[in-house]
């Protein structure tokens, strides 16, 4: 069995990174839900990112999303967030929500609308020299809805153009995270469909490019966890955006829909040795809040996380090579279903308390006062959502 202090010990060193959209207001195509004590600007979402570290001890770090977060002086922003206790993550591209792309950005049969997009992408690798971030991500909604509408292979032609500038620019410890997703906003072909997409663009672009998975972005069935073990091996695994799915880019709690296979994500983490932050996997979340209270789903998302790899670390990895290795099918299909199914709350709560943390962090905001603060100083109706 694996030494509870150094499962313990492994827990402590995890980090995962909080989105500073998930913060804002969200709704389906259908509507937005506001929700008072929302944040208003790029600040407040920091400083409810903060909070969320405060009560997890393992989230210190928010990914910025711009123009969603364009403020005048990204170095202050910077320096606002550390004296809150926590730093600027990835900086996430958007060039999905400008009259001007709706044709593609970097794929777009127009060279203005490329430089513009691509101009985008630079900009941030700015962004990222003011704030200190080291992660680059990458999220094309490029792609056509009809056949024939553009050349496929034209499109490759272009993305590729526009990744090279935006690598050529990156400063040594900076990198790419290229994510990919299925569909949506393009129905017929996407431009970054699949994993594969994004590894070939990645490994031709070189050592500082890498695949994001965010794992609501595949078709139904689709083992994510063999993608895992396979980017990791090729050491091309950058980072993850977590969320649930049931049916599409449902962007749901991490660990909501299928704990099992946020499970099974963590133990080929685990299996490569790969959780610790050393290894440079940037663990996200990428979710929205659209009808539940924002702080403490992301409080959730994080603790599910958690108790995924927590469930992960407790595979008797000698137990489970011996079976395997005897062709013992249920037997290592057992070890693997022991850790799943051990309880490991208690031993959270414990490492928590260990750590000067209240054992329950939900429990602990709720009680804090912090979300009755929010909503009464907040109340001036100017709340961020989606293209504040
Ligand atoms: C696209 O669906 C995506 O997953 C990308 O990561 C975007 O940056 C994010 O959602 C926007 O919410
Ligand atoms: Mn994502
Ligand atoms: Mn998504």
């Amino acid at each position: 069995m694996p030494d509870p202090n150094a499962v313990k010990q492994a827990l402590r060193a995890q980090r995962i990174e909080t989105p500073s959209w998930g913060y804002a207001n969200s709704g389906t195509r259908f509507k937005v839900f506001p929700q008072p004590g929302v944040p208003r600007t790029p600040e407040e979402k920091i400083a409810d990112a903060a909070k969320v570290h405060e009560f997890t001890g393992i989230a210190p770090t928010v990914a910025l999303h711009i123009p969603w977060d364009r403020v005048g002086d990204y170095g202050a922003l910077a320096r606002y967030a550390r004296d809150l206790g926590v730093t600027i993550g990835a900086i996430n591209t958007n060039v999905f929500q400008d009259e001007d792309y709706k044709l593609g950005s970097v794929t777009n049969p127009d060279p203005g609308i490329r430089r513009k997009a691509t101009d985008h992408l630079l900009e941030a690798v700015d962004i990222m020299d003011a704030t200190g971030s080291k992660d680059l991500k990458f999220w094309f909604s490029d792609g056509i809805n009809y056949p024939g509408q553009d050349d496929l292979r034209d499109r490759q032609d272009r993305l590729a153009a526009a990744l090279r500038e935006a690598y050529d620019r990156l400063g040594e410890d900076q990198r790419i995270l290229l994510e990919y997703k299925l569909f949506e906003p393009a129905f017929y072909a996407t431009d970054v469909p699949d994993w594969g997409t994004s590894y070939a663009h990645c490994v031709e672009l070189g050592p500082k490019a890498t695949v994001c998975i965010d794992t609501g972005h595949h078709a139904p069935g689709t083992n994510i966890e063999f993608i895992v073990a396979f980017l990791l091996r090729q050491g091309k695994l950058g980072a993850f955006d977590f969320n649930s799915r049931f049916y599409a880019d449902d962007d749901l709690m991490a660990g909501a829909a299928d704990p099992f296979q946020l499970f099974r994500i963590m133990w080929e983490i685990v299996r490569a040795d790969a959780l610790d932050p050393s290894h440079g996997i940037n663990f996200m979340l990428d979710q929205c809040h659209n009808i539940e209270a924002k702080i403490p789903a992301i409080i959730r998302s994080v603790l599910n996380v958690q108790e995924a790899t927590a469930k992960a670390l407790l595979v008797d990895r000698g137990a489970l090579r011996t079976a395997q290795q005897a062709g013992d099918v249920l037997g290592a299909n057992a070890v693997l279903m022991d850790a799943y199914n051990t309880d490991v709350r208690p031993m959270l709560a414990e490492l928590r308390a260990e750590n000067g943390l209240d054992p329950d962090p939900v429990a602990a905001y709720h009680r804090s006062g912090y979300q009755e603060k929010i909503v009464a100083e907040r109340a001036d109706g100017r709340q961020a959502g989606w293209g504040a």
